[in-house]
Order: structure tokens, then sequence, then C-alpha cells
């Protein structure tokens, strides 16, 4: 079984969340597997919190930069064995690969950082008496990885990593990791699709489950209200389908007089499934659902049939000290100021949030656009800035890596699909950050990559995927895949920064004209747009760096973004200043949030405030 539904209990099902302090040890010179670690880990194995970037706990360079091999360890206690029952480990990610052991017995291992997997461990477990769980993992990133980069030896022999991206590659277990017991008949997916036709609204349900045993299935379902009534049910008839060795079956609910999840008002509603097998039920699953529409029609994004503009971030998975690990309170904060400053929409740039975000966002009416880890494909994250006057077009090109990261690529877009397409918060999937896109190579690759997602997604929602400037007007040859543009512009900053503002604003009309005359009949959202500012620093008159300048330089791409009908929304960059690598490029990060790290606002948060509160046509 290789279901990623998030984990729930009920009569038929436990999860229990290993989090806490768990042991850890890096593994400089690669002789863990050879130690015996994994066993356990040493006696020298320090203490550590789960989930959490290991980074920046530590108060040593050597530690927080630290390049390769690590281990954890934690000891858990089965729920206890039960007939027709199997055991699973879920890690809600591993940043950016792992390899698992229960009881030094290997369990399974996963690629890729920012998304789940579940082993089974049924044959590994001790259920009478302790068990250790045993992760190696390892944080090295090259040019077939997502996202990409490469790793540097120091003379010294220290190895460094190089993100070809702008933000520091935490790692470690990021999200929470769970035991679960659930049965070999089990439901291992559904798909909902909601439409609405006059007042009510339809309800297309997919159900998918697995029976070990070959005994036929039968699944139900029912839809409650908010106040927990029972508003309608359904039956599913389970086929097997002999390719997946899966059972599916559909089935669809009519709601008269629907409540339509949208931002003001975030209806959800309670979905549970049954599964059964000789007229007894064996396995339940309840999650909540939104009814809503999301389609693009000429320049318009419609939710529920209206138009939306959108308003909002492009964001990290970033906070002091615990880096990228999730956290409850950092999610709750950052939905408050979202809320204060007016806004409607994030990215999950630059790679799939850990799941309570979205859970979090279905309830609280806020619009997703989730991203895959498809960020650096352009070799250094500097090209982004010299690119365009000349030479490193070549990403696709290179045919001994291409393969490999082709099928990461496609990995990791039909896990984050799987994971994400029943949130009504998403709105749609953003299949790569700022690669090359102006080579006939790029448009081969995305063109796969584009196909794969829009197969995979029930919901066909719209796709997209940012756009640098060198993906300009004329060049690029992958924007026809999306079906909203998605730009990333920086004029007023890296384009003819402080006191040439004029001139970048000259340059912004130029190229929004040459967009204009293509008359795609295609919304166009701005996902990144920002200017680096000190919280600290101010000036009479601006300069940049200063508060006054990011006020001047967010007026100046306002007036630009509101001339042209056709911009359909406008998603900072960024939504606080966040961790990169260290550079002269970077002051101790990039500091290009509307609110500080710690969640305070710049001034510029009040100007947002501002026009997204009040301004009629947003
Ligand atoms: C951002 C063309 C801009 C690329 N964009 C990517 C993002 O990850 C960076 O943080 C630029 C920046 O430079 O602040």
């Amino acid at each position: 079984m290789e279901s990623l539904l998030y984990p729930v209990r009920n009569r038929f099902r436990d999860e229990r969340k290993l989090d806490g302090l768990w042991r850890f040890s890096f593994d400089r010179e690669e002789k863990g597997e050879g130690d015996g670690w994994t066993k356990g880990l040493p006696k020298s194995a320090i203490n550590m919190p789960v989930p959490a970037s290991f980074n920046d706990f530590f108060t040593d360079k050597e530690s927080r930069d630290y390049c390769g091999t690590f281990w954890y360890e934690c000891d858990f206690y089965a729920p206890a064995k039960q007939e027709g029952k199997k055991t699973y480990i879920r890690f809600g990610s591993v940043t950016h690969r792992a390899t698992v052991y229960v009881n030094g017995v290997e369990v399974g291992s996963h690629e890729g950082g920012f998304l789940p997997f579940v082993l089974d461990v049924s044959d590994a477990v001790n259920f009478e008496g302790n068990n250790t769980l045993v992760v190696k993992a390892n944080n090295e990133l090259d040019e077939t990885t997502l996202p990409c980069g490469n790793v540097s030896t120091l003379k010294n022999g220290k190895k460094l990593v190089k993100p070809y991206f702008d933000f520091f590659n935490y790692a470690g277990i990021h999200r929470s990791v769970w035991v679960m017991t659930v049965g070999e008949e089990s439901i291992t997916d559904y798909d909902v699709i909601t439409e609405t036709v006059g007042d009510k609204a339809v309800v297309k349900v997919r159900l998918e489950a697995v029976s070990a045993s070959g005994k036929s299935l039968k699944g139900s379902a029912y839809l409650t209200d908010r106040s927990g009534c029972q508003i309608c049910d359904a039956v599913f008839e389970m086929k097997h389908d002999e390719e997946k060795g899966v059972y599916s079956g559909e089935a669809c609910f009519e709601v008269d007089e629907p409540n339509l999840w949208d931002i003001k008002n975030p209806y959800l509603y309670g979905i549970e499934f049954d599964l059964l097998s000789d007229g007894q039920e064996i396995d339940s699953y309840e999650d909540k659902i939104g009814i809503r529409t999301i389609e693009i029609k000429g320049t318009d994004i419609l939710l529920n049939g209206k138009p939306i503009y959108l308003k909002g971030f492009g964001k990290h998975e970033d906070f002091d000290i615990i880096g990228r690990g999730f956290n409850y309170g950092i999610a709750k904060r950052d939905f408050e100021c979202m809320k204060w400053i007016g806004a409607n929409c994030f990215r999950t740039s630059h790679y799939p949030y850990a799941e309570e975000w979205y859970r979090f966002a279905d309830e609280e009416g806020f619009l997703i656009i989730d991203e895959v880890p498809a960020v650096g494909m352009m070799r250094s994250f500097f090209n982004f800035m010299d690119a365009g006057s000349g030479g490193k077009y070549t990403y696709f090109f290179e045919t001994d890596t291409v393969p490999k990261l082709k099928e990461n690529h496609l990995n990791a877009v039909r896990e984050m699909i799987t994971r994400d397409k029943n949130h009504p918060s998403v709105i749609s999937f953003s299949l790569f950050n700022e690669p090359e896109t102006i080579s006939t190579f790029a448009h081969d690759y995305f063109k796969d990559i584009f196909e794969y997602a829009r197969e995979l997604d029930p919901q066909k929602r719209p796709l997209t995927g940012a756009l640098e400037k060198t993906s300009s007007p004329d060049k690029c040859q992958c924007y026809p895949f999306c079906d909203f543009i998605s730009l990333n512009r920086y004029y007023g900053w890296y384009i003819s920064g402080g006191s040439e503002l004029s001139d970048a604003r000259e340059l912004f009309i130029e190229e929004m004209d040459k967009w204009k005359a293509l008359n795609l009949n295609k919304p166009f959202v701005f996902t990144e747009f920002g200017a680096d500012t000190l919280a600290t620093e101010h000036k009479l008159p601006s300069v940049m760096w200063t508060q006054e300048y990011q006020n001047e330089y967010y007026d100046m791409n306002f007036e630009i973004f509101d001339k042209y009908d056709f911009v359909k929304g406008e998603l900072t960059w960024n939504f606080a200043d966040f961790q990169t690598s260290e550079g002269t490029f970077r002051v101790a990060g990039n500091k290009k949030g509307v609110f500080s790290r710690n969640r305070q606002p710049k001034d510029i948060a009040f100007k947002l405030k501002d026009r997204w509160e009040n301004t009629n046509n947003l």
C-alpha cells in the first residue's frame, strides 16, 4: 500500500505521533552503516528535536553547514498487533532523502525532501516490546535532485552544499512522524470533484481501496454539514483494477442549496467513507471537503464562477532556530498576519509545505498555489540576473542528468498531486520556479511535466509555473503550457533600482506591452516582486534597502499592475524575511519580507493593507 492519506484515528485505524526528542549523529566519514548504526546510534549521539531542521540549533558553523549523511533514532512502542492489520511508519518529510530501519531491518527509502512517504514495517516490528527506529538521511544536492544544486569540497576536505536557489538548504526531519495501524483491506485514496448546477452541487467521488485477501469490497460514503448532520449518502461498487492492483468505485452526491467554500465563508463538509466486505465494515476514513469550482475563463480566474484577484505572498517554511520544521504556532501567526493585511492567497514557494498548512488554509479560507520543488534549474540563483546577457541556457541539454532529473520531477508532481488534490484551498499547481525556458529542450521537458500533471489532477485545476525575466514574451517556449501566466519580476530592484526607478518603470511597461501584444487571453499573476529592506533602516530621501524605498518600489509596481487589465493577482516576494546561504548578495538572509523574520510588519505592510482592503477593483 502506498497511501498518502493523512493519518486518522478511528475504530479501524490507529495513529500515534513520534515527535519529540530523538537521537542524532553526523556521519562525516560515512561509517555509520559499517559500524552498525542501522541497529541503533552510538553512545556519542546527541539529542535532537523532531520535527525541526538540525542546522540552527548548533553554535558552531561546521555543524550548522554540515553537508552529507546524518542519522536520527527514536524508540517506539507499536500499537498492539491485530489480526488483519498492518503497521506503518509515515514521515511527513525528511530532507532530502532517507533510508529507514526498524530494529536493524531496512524497511524502505525515499528521495525528495518535501513530500511524505509511508513504509510497511509489519514484519520488522516487535509487538511485545520496544522498537528502534533509525533514519539514515542525507542533504546533498546535485543537478538531478529537486531542488537542484551541487556539492563542493573545500581545501580542508569539508563538503559544502551549493544550492542553485535562494533559500538555506535546511535539513532534517521537518515534519511529523507517525506509527499507524491500518487494515490489510483498507481505503487507500479518494478523489473529489465538485461542480455546481443551478442551485445544486454535484460532488463526484472516487474511492480506492486494497484487498490483500482478494475478498470483494463495497464502499459507502456520506456527507455531513457543519453541525454534523448527515445530508446525503452514496454506495460504491468497487471494481478490481488488475493493472494497479487496487479496487476502485465511483459515486455521486447531489447537494441542494450547497454552502460553497470561498474566501469569506470557507464552509467545509464532513465526508466519511466506509469499506465493507461480506456485509461487514472493515475500514473507514473521515475528512473535510469544500464545494467550490475554480476555472480560467479568458483573462479571469473564477472562484465559484466569480472573478477573483489574488492578493498575497510567496512564502517559505522558515523561522528562527527551527528552520524549516513545521510548527502550528508559526502557521497560526502567519495566517493571522495574512488576514490582518487583507491577503487571500499564497504560493508554497518553492516546494510543497507541510500538510497541516493546507488543512489550516481550508479552514481559514486561503487560496494556495501549490508548487513542486523544481527550483534551481538554471545552475545558480545568480543566473537569473546574468543569464539574460549571455550563455547559460543549457540546463536541459545534458542528457546524462536530464533523464534522472525528469524522473524525480515527475515523481514529485505525482506525490504532490496525490497528497493535495482534495483541498479546496489548492487552486493551482505550479510545476516550476524560474527554470531556463527558452530552449527547445526546455520546451520538450516541460511539455511532458505538464501533460502528466493534467492527467493526474482529478479536479483539472489550472496549472502554472513561475517565469523569471529571461523567459521573455519573445523567447519563452514554455508559457503556452500555463493556464495563467506567472511572472517573477524585479523592475526597480535587480533591474534599474534606486534613483533609476523611472527607467525601471519604462522597461517594465515595455515588457508588459509585449505580453499584451501577444493577445494570449489568459490571466497574468505576479508571483514575485519585491525589494530587500532592512527593518531597521530609514532614509529621506530613500536609498535601496530602506523602508522608504520599499514603499516607492511597490508604488511603481502597483501602477504597472493596474495599467493592464489582464493582471489578476499580485503575490509579493516575500511574506517574511528568510534565511539563505551567506554571500555578498544577502544580508544575513533575504530581506524582501513584508514582515520581519519574527513576523512583525515593516512599513510596507500598512500600504499593502490599505490597498488590499480598500481598493474596490482588487
Ligand atoms: C528571489 C528572478 C527572481 C528569482 N527569485 C527567486 C527567489 O527564490 C529569490 O528569493 C528571486 C530574490 O532574489 O529575492
